[in-house]
Protein backbone atom coordinates (compact mmCIF):
# COMPACT_ATOMS: atom_id res chain seq x y z
CA UNK A 1 0.00 0.00 0.00
CA UNK A 2 1.07 3.34 -0.89
CA UNK A 3 1.76 5.24 2.07
CA UNK A 4 2.88 9.04 1.36
CA UNK A 5 5.79 10.16 3.09
CA UNK A 6 5.12 12.20 6.57
CA UNK A 7 5.83 16.16 6.14
CA UNK A 8 8.09 18.17 8.85
CA UNK A 9 8.28 22.17 8.80
CA UNK A 10 10.98 23.49 11.03
CA UNK A 11 11.65 27.11 11.56
CA UNK A 12 14.27 28.68 12.70
CA UNK A 13 16.73 26.41 10.38
CA UNK A 14 19.73 29.37 10.34
CA UNK A 15 19.91 29.08 13.90
CA UNK A 16 21.16 26.52 16.28
CA UNK A 17 18.34 24.09 16.86
CA UNK A 18 16.43 24.24 13.47
CA UNK A 19 19.84 23.30 12.11
CA UNK A 20 20.39 20.57 14.63
CA UNK A 21 16.84 19.51 14.11
CA UNK A 22 17.20 19.09 10.96
CA UNK A 23 20.23 16.80 11.02
CA UNK A 24 17.93 14.71 13.81
CA UNK A 25 15.16 14.13 11.40
CA UNK A 26 17.16 13.43 8.32
CA UNK A 27 19.30 10.28 10.70
CA UNK A 28 16.43 9.59 12.52
CA UNK A 29 13.55 9.33 10.12
CA UNK A 30 12.25 9.23 6.64
CA UNK A 31 10.39 12.18 6.33
CA UNK A 32 10.27 15.54 3.79
CA UNK A 33 11.83 18.48 6.02
CA UNK A 34 10.87 21.69 4.94
CA UNK A 35 13.07 23.93 6.99
CA UNK A 36 11.57 27.93 6.34
CA UNK A 37 13.93 31.01 6.41
CA UNK A 38 13.48 34.33 6.17
CA UNK A 39 14.79 36.99 3.56
CA UNK A 40 17.66 39.26 4.91
CA UNK A 41 19.81 41.02 2.42
CA UNK A 42 23.15 39.64 4.39
CA UNK A 43 22.63 35.66 4.26
CA UNK A 44 23.49 34.27 7.82
CA UNK A 45 23.35 30.26 6.00
CA UNK A 46 26.25 28.93 7.85
CA UNK A 47 24.27 26.55 9.70
CA UNK A 48 22.25 25.27 7.04
CA UNK A 49 24.71 24.97 3.97
CA UNK A 50 25.38 21.34 4.50
CA UNK A 51 21.86 19.89 4.25
CA UNK A 52 20.98 22.75 1.65
CA UNK A 53 21.69 20.21 -1.29
CA UNK A 54 20.30 17.39 0.32
CA UNK A 55 16.89 15.79 -1.48
CA UNK A 56 14.92 15.43 2.02
CA UNK A 57 15.37 19.05 2.55
CA UNK A 58 13.47 22.12 0.99
CA UNK A 59 14.01 25.34 2.21
CA UNK A 60 10.96 27.38 1.68
CA UNK A 61 10.54 31.55 2.03
CA UNK A 62 8.25 32.12 5.35
CA UNK A 63 8.72 35.31 7.92
CA UNK A 64 7.41 35.00 11.33
CA UNK A 65 6.37 38.23 11.08
CA UNK A 66 4.11 37.92 8.12
CA UNK A 67 0.90 36.02 9.04
CA UNK A 68 0.10 35.69 5.13
CA UNK A 69 3.18 33.78 5.02
CA UNK A 70 2.87 31.47 7.58
CA UNK A 71 -0.68 30.75 6.16
CA UNK A 72 0.42 29.87 2.57
CA UNK A 73 3.25 27.53 3.95
CA UNK A 74 0.78 25.37 5.79
CA UNK A 75 -1.61 24.87 3.00
CA UNK A 76 0.58 24.11 0.84
CA UNK A 77 2.81 22.21 2.44
CA UNK A 78 0.25 20.75 4.40
CA UNK A 79 2.53 19.64 6.96
CA UNK A 80 2.25 16.63 9.84
CA UNK A 81 4.69 17.70 11.97
CA UNK A 82 5.51 21.39 12.59
CA UNK A 83 8.51 22.95 14.84
CA UNK A 84 9.00 26.33 15.60
CA UNK A 85 12.42 27.03 16.65
CA UNK A 86 12.48 30.86 14.78
CA UNK A 87 12.61 33.42 17.68
CA UNK A 88 14.24 36.56 18.92
CA UNK A 89 16.01 34.16 21.16
CA UNK A 90 18.47 36.98 22.37
CA UNK A 91 17.42 37.88 25.87
CA UNK A 92 19.12 41.01 26.33
CA UNK A 93 17.80 42.44 22.71
CA UNK A 94 14.71 42.05 24.34
CA UNK A 95 14.68 45.27 25.86
CA UNK A 96 15.96 47.11 22.96
CA UNK A 97 13.13 45.88 20.76
CA UNK A 98 10.35 44.59 22.60
CA UNK A 99 7.45 44.45 19.90
CA UNK A 100 9.29 42.61 17.59
CA UNK A 101 10.10 40.11 20.33
CA UNK A 102 7.00 39.84 20.89
CA UNK A 103 5.57 39.70 17.41
CA UNK A 104 7.77 37.04 16.44
CA UNK A 105 8.27 35.23 19.87
CA UNK A 106 4.01 35.13 20.45
CA UNK A 107 1.80 36.80 17.92
CA UNK A 108 3.59 34.37 15.19
CA UNK A 109 2.90 31.41 17.57
CA UNK A 110 -0.78 32.63 17.65
CA UNK A 111 -0.86 32.82 13.65
CA UNK A 112 0.36 29.25 13.39
CA UNK A 113 -1.80 27.90 15.61
CA UNK A 114 -4.45 29.56 13.57
CA UNK A 115 -3.34 28.21 10.36
CA UNK A 116 -2.52 25.16 11.35
CA UNK A 117 -6.58 24.26 12.94
CA UNK A 118 -7.84 25.75 9.73
CA UNK A 119 -5.84 24.06 7.36
CA UNK A 120 -3.93 20.90 9.12
CA UNK A 121 -5.59 20.25 11.97
CA UNK A 122 -3.96 16.95 12.59
CA UNK A 123 -0.55 18.55 12.71
CA UNK A 124 1.84 18.11 15.58
CA UNK A 125 3.29 21.22 16.90
CA UNK A 126 6.24 22.13 18.65
CA UNK A 127 7.30 25.64 20.33
CA UNK A 128 10.16 26.14 22.03
CA UNK A 129 9.48 27.05 25.49
CA UNK A 130 12.34 28.67 27.56
CA UNK A 131 13.57 28.40 31.39
CA UNK A 132 13.23 32.03 31.09
CA UNK A 133 9.47 31.88 31.95
CA UNK A 134 9.93 30.40 35.31
CA UNK A 135 12.30 34.00 35.33
CA UNK A 136 12.35 34.87 38.91
CA UNK A 137 12.73 31.64 40.73
CA UNK A 138 10.28 30.43 43.79
CA UNK A 139 12.30 27.50 44.41
CA UNK A 140 15.23 25.01 43.61
CA UNK A 141 15.25 22.88 40.99
CA UNK A 142 12.26 24.39 38.54
CA UNK A 143 10.18 21.45 37.65
CA UNK A 144 6.68 21.84 35.49
CA UNK A 145 4.30 23.21 38.21
CA UNK A 146 6.91 26.39 38.85
CA UNK A 147 4.81 29.49 38.14
CA UNK A 148 5.56 31.67 35.41
CA UNK A 149 7.37 34.40 36.13
CA UNK A 150 8.82 36.13 33.36
CA UNK A 151 11.95 38.73 34.05
CA UNK A 152 11.94 40.34 30.26
CA UNK A 153 9.67 41.50 27.35
CA UNK A 154 11.24 37.69 25.86
CA UNK A 155 10.51 35.70 29.34
CA UNK A 156 7.22 37.34 29.00
CA UNK A 157 6.52 36.96 25.29
CA UNK A 158 7.56 33.31 25.70
CA UNK A 159 4.72 32.71 28.48
CA UNK A 160 2.53 34.60 26.27
CA UNK A 161 2.59 31.89 23.81
CA UNK A 162 2.87 28.81 26.30
CA UNK A 163 -0.60 29.92 27.10
CA UNK A 164 -1.84 29.97 23.47
CA UNK A 165 -0.27 26.91 22.78
CA UNK A 166 -2.22 24.94 25.88
CA UNK A 167 -5.56 27.49 24.99
CA UNK A 168 -5.85 26.08 21.72
CA UNK A 169 -4.81 22.38 22.54
CA UNK A 170 -7.75 22.41 25.13
CA UNK A 171 -10.39 24.11 23.03
CA UNK A 172 -9.77 22.23 19.49
CA UNK A 173 -7.84 19.46 20.61
CA UNK A 174 -4.67 19.98 18.88
CA UNK A 175 -1.70 18.35 19.34
CA UNK A 176 0.59 21.16 20.29
CA UNK A 177 2.95 21.21 23.10
CA UNK A 178 5.79 23.62 24.22
CA UNK A 179 8.47 22.31 26.28
CA UNK A 180 10.67 24.32 28.74
CA UNK A 181 14.51 23.95 27.11
CA UNK A 182 16.70 25.17 29.58
CA UNK A 183 20.11 26.89 28.15
CA UNK A 184 21.61 24.69 25.75
CA UNK A 185 25.02 25.62 23.44
CA UNK A 186 27.21 24.45 20.76
CA UNK A 187 29.04 24.84 18.16
CA UNK A 188 26.29 26.37 16.49
CA UNK A 189 25.41 29.14 19.31
CA UNK A 190 25.23 32.49 18.30
CA UNK A 191 28.64 34.26 19.52
CA UNK A 192 26.65 37.03 21.75
CA UNK A 193 25.25 34.78 23.95
CA UNK A 194 27.88 34.37 26.95
CA UNK A 195 28.72 30.86 26.58
CA UNK A 196 30.02 31.03 22.87
CA UNK A 197 31.50 34.90 23.43
CA UNK A 198 33.24 33.27 25.95
CA UNK A 199 34.83 30.31 23.97
CA UNK A 200 35.56 32.19 20.88
CA UNK A 201 37.11 34.88 23.40
CA UNK A 202 39.66 32.28 24.57
CA UNK A 203 40.38 31.03 21.52
CA UNK A 204 41.36 35.06 20.23
CA UNK A 205 42.96 35.64 23.58
CA UNK A 206 44.87 32.04 23.07
CA UNK A 207 45.63 33.12 19.53
CA UNK A 208 47.33 36.89 20.76
CA UNK A 209 48.90 35.25 22.71
CA UNK A 210 50.61 32.82 21.03
CA UNK A 211 51.52 35.12 18.38
CA UNK A 212 53.26 37.77 20.50
CA UNK A 213 55.61 34.93 22.37
CA UNK A 214 56.60 33.82 18.60
CA UNK A 215 57.65 37.36 17.62
CA UNK A 216 58.83 37.89 21.85
CA UNK A 217 56.73 41.30 21.29
CA UNK A 218 54.93 42.00 24.95
CA UNK A 219 51.87 44.22 23.88
CA UNK A 220 49.16 43.76 25.80
CA UNK A 221 46.19 41.24 25.17
CA UNK A 222 42.76 42.71 24.26
CA UNK A 223 40.63 41.03 27.26
CA UNK A 224 37.20 39.46 27.13
CA UNK A 225 34.80 41.96 28.19
CA UNK A 226 31.23 40.91 30.11
CA UNK A 227 28.32 41.61 32.32
CA UNK A 228 27.25 39.66 35.59
CA UNK A 229 29.83 36.87 35.92
CA UNK A 230 27.17 35.93 39.93
CA UNK A 231 24.24 34.60 37.62
CA UNK A 232 23.92 30.68 36.91
CA UNK A 233 22.41 28.13 34.48
CA UNK A 234 21.76 25.06 33.91
CA UNK A 235 23.38 23.99 30.66
CA UNK A 236 23.16 21.16 28.38
CA UNK A 237 24.33 21.05 24.58
CA UNK A 238 21.66 21.78 21.87
CA UNK A 239 21.94 18.46 19.96
CA UNK A 240 20.45 16.20 23.49
CA UNK A 241 17.80 18.70 23.08
CA UNK A 242 16.26 18.18 19.70
CA UNK A 243 16.13 14.62 20.25
CA UNK A 244 14.27 15.12 23.76
CA UNK A 245 12.05 17.82 21.85
CA UNK A 246 11.26 15.30 19.08
CA UNK A 247 10.20 12.46 21.48
CA UNK A 248 7.55 15.43 23.04
CA UNK A 249 6.45 15.14 19.51
CA UNK A 250 5.55 11.85 19.52
CA UNK A 251 4.65 10.91 22.92
CA UNK A 252 0.81 9.65 22.98
CA UNK A 253 -0.74 12.45 24.17
CA UNK A 254 0.26 16.37 24.26
CA UNK A 255 2.15 17.01 27.57
CA UNK A 256 4.76 19.58 28.37
CA UNK A 257 8.26 18.79 29.83
CA UNK A 258 11.40 20.33 31.14
CA UNK A 259 14.72 19.58 29.49
CA UNK A 260 17.63 20.28 31.24
CA UNK A 261 20.99 18.78 32.50
CA UNK A 262 19.72 19.32 36.39
CA UNK A 263 22.96 20.87 37.03
CA UNK A 264 23.78 24.43 37.60
CA UNK A 265 27.23 26.49 37.05
CA UNK A 266 27.81 29.98 37.49
CA UNK A 267 29.37 32.29 34.40
CA UNK A 268 32.44 32.42 36.45
CA UNK A 269 32.86 28.44 36.55
CA UNK A 270 32.28 28.58 32.75
CA UNK A 271 34.73 31.18 32.20
CA UNK A 272 37.31 28.97 34.23
CA UNK A 273 36.50 26.09 32.66
CA UNK A 274 36.87 27.45 29.36
CA UNK A 275 40.32 29.37 29.81
CA UNK A 276 41.95 25.65 31.51
CA UNK A 277 40.17 23.75 28.45
CA UNK A 278 42.67 26.13 26.61
CA UNK A 279 45.68 25.36 28.28
CA UNK A 280 45.46 28.32 31.01
CA UNK A 281 46.31 26.19 34.16
CA UNK A 282 44.55 26.91 37.23
CA UNK A 283 47.73 27.54 39.24
CA UNK A 284 48.43 30.67 37.02
CA UNK A 285 45.30 32.12 36.87
CA UNK A 286 43.47 33.72 39.80
CA UNK A 287 40.46 36.13 40.23
CA UNK A 288 41.30 39.63 41.63
CA UNK A 289 38.99 42.94 42.54
CA UNK A 290 35.29 43.13 43.12
CA UNK A 291 32.44 44.67 41.51
CA UNK A 292 32.81 46.67 38.02
CA UNK A 293 36.94 46.35 39.42
CA UNK A 294 36.69 42.22 38.99
CA UNK A 295 39.31 40.34 36.78
CA UNK A 296 40.25 37.34 35.36
CA UNK A 297 44.21 37.57 35.17
CA UNK A 298 46.72 35.08 34.11
CA UNK A 299 50.55 34.89 34.93
CA UNK A 300 52.30 34.30 31.87
CA UNK A 301 56.20 34.64 31.67
CA UNK A 302 56.09 36.26 34.76
CA UNK A 303 54.20 39.26 33.53
CA UNK A 304 50.37 39.34 34.74
CA UNK A 305 47.95 39.34 31.51
CA UNK A 306 44.21 40.62 31.94
CA UNK A 307 42.03 37.76 29.66
CA UNK A 308 38.24 38.76 31.47
CA UNK A 309 37.32 42.15 32.31
CA UNK A 310 33.74 43.86 33.56
CA UNK A 311 31.83 45.79 31.35
CA UNK A 312 28.61 47.14 32.58
CA UNK A 313 27.28 47.71 29.05
CA UNK A 314 25.82 43.79 29.22
CA UNK A 315 24.36 44.17 32.25
CA UNK A 316 20.74 43.81 32.03
CA UNK A 317 17.99 46.01 33.63
CA UNK A 318 16.63 42.97 35.34
CA UNK A 319 18.39 39.57 36.29
CA UNK A 320 17.58 35.56 36.06
CA UNK A 321 19.77 35.16 38.97
CA UNK A 322 19.60 31.48 38.99
CA UNK A 323 18.18 28.26 36.55
CA UNK A 324 18.10 25.19 37.81
CA UNK A 325 16.22 22.30 36.12
CA UNK A 326 14.26 19.82 37.26
CA UNK A 327 14.03 17.02 34.09
CA UNK A 328 13.22 13.58 35.82
CA UNK A 329 9.78 13.67 34.38
CA UNK A 330 10.69 13.18 30.93
CA UNK A 331 13.74 10.98 31.40
CA UNK A 332 11.25 8.27 33.27
CA UNK A 333 8.31 8.65 30.76
CA UNK A 334 10.21 8.86 27.63
CA UNK A 335 12.66 7.71 28.22
CA UNK A 336 14.85 11.05 27.32
CA UNK A 337 18.69 11.18 28.47
CA UNK A 338 21.01 13.65 27.72
CA UNK A 339 24.63 12.51 26.31
CA UNK A 340 27.47 15.23 27.03
CA UNK A 341 28.21 16.86 30.53
CA UNK A 342 29.00 20.19 31.01
CA UNK A 343 32.46 19.55 31.16
CA UNK A 344 32.39 17.86 27.60
CA UNK A 345 30.15 20.72 26.65
CA UNK A 346 32.65 23.32 27.26
CA UNK A 347 35.48 21.35 25.97
CA UNK A 348 33.84 20.61 22.59
CA UNK A 349 33.38 24.46 22.21
CA UNK A 350 36.76 25.42 23.13
CA UNK A 351 38.48 23.18 21.10
CA UNK A 352 36.01 23.81 18.26
CA UNK A 353 37.10 27.70 18.39
CA UNK A 354 40.55 26.82 18.52
CA UNK A 355 40.43 24.96 15.66
CA UNK A 356 38.66 27.66 13.32
O1 LIG B 1 23.06 34.82 29.09
C1 LIG B 1 25.04 36.59 31.66
C2 LIG B 1 23.65 37.10 31.38
O2 LIG B 1 22.62 35.54 26.73
C3 LIG B 1 23.31 33.94 30.13
C4 LIG B 1 18.66 32.02 25.29
O3 LIG B 1 18.89 30.90 24.46
O4 LIG B 1 18.79 30.67 27.25
C5 LIG B 1 19.33 31.82 26.63
O5 LIG B 1 19.09 32.98 27.42
C6 LIG B 1 23.71 34.70 31.37
C7 LIG B 1 22.83 35.87 31.75
O6 LIG B 1 21.51 33.44 27.66
C8 LIG B 1 27.31 38.40 29.50
O7 LIG B 1 23.39 38.26 32.18
C9 LIG B 1 27.19 37.90 31.60
O8 LIG B 1 22.61 35.84 33.13
O9 LIG B 1 23.89 33.39 27.16
P1 LIG B 1 22.82 34.32 27.57
P2 LIG B 1 20.13 33.57 28.47
O10 LIG B 1 19.76 34.98 28.71
O11 LIG B 1 20.23 32.68 29.66
C10 LIG B 1 17.37 30.71 27.49
C11 LIG B 1 16.95 29.38 28.04
C12 LIG B 1 16.59 31.15 26.33
O12 LIG B 1 15.44 30.78 26.16
C13 LIG B 1 17.16 32.22 25.47
O13 LIG B 1 16.56 32.25 24.19
O14 LIG B 1 25.01 35.25 31.15
N1 LIG B 1 26.11 37.34 30.99
N2 LIG B 1 27.94 38.56 30.71
C14 LIG B 1 26.16 37.64 29.70
N3 LIG B 1 25.34 37.30 28.69
C15 LIG B 1 25.65 37.73 27.45
N4 LIG B 1 24.85 37.37 26.41
N5 LIG B 1 26.78 38.49 27.21
C16 LIG B 1 27.64 38.86 28.20
O15 LIG B 1 28.63 39.54 27.98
Amino acid sequence: KFMQTKKVIVTGVTGQDGSHMIDYLLENTEYEIYGTIRRLSVKNHENILHFKNNERVHIVDMDLNDAHSIRDVIISVKPDYFINFAAQSFVAGSWKYPTQTFDTDANAVLHILESIRRFAPECRFYNAGSSEEFGDVQYSPQDEKHPLCPQSPYAAAKCGARHLVRVYRESYGLFAVQGWLFNHEGTKRGKEFVTRKITKGVARIKREINAHMESGYQSSVRPLELGNLDAKRDWSDSEDFVEGVWLMLNQDAPKDYILSSNETHSIREFIELAFDAAGFHDTDTEWRGEGLEEEYVCNIGNKWVTLVKINPKFFRPAEVDLLLGDSNPIREELGWSPKVSFDKLVHKMVKFDLDG
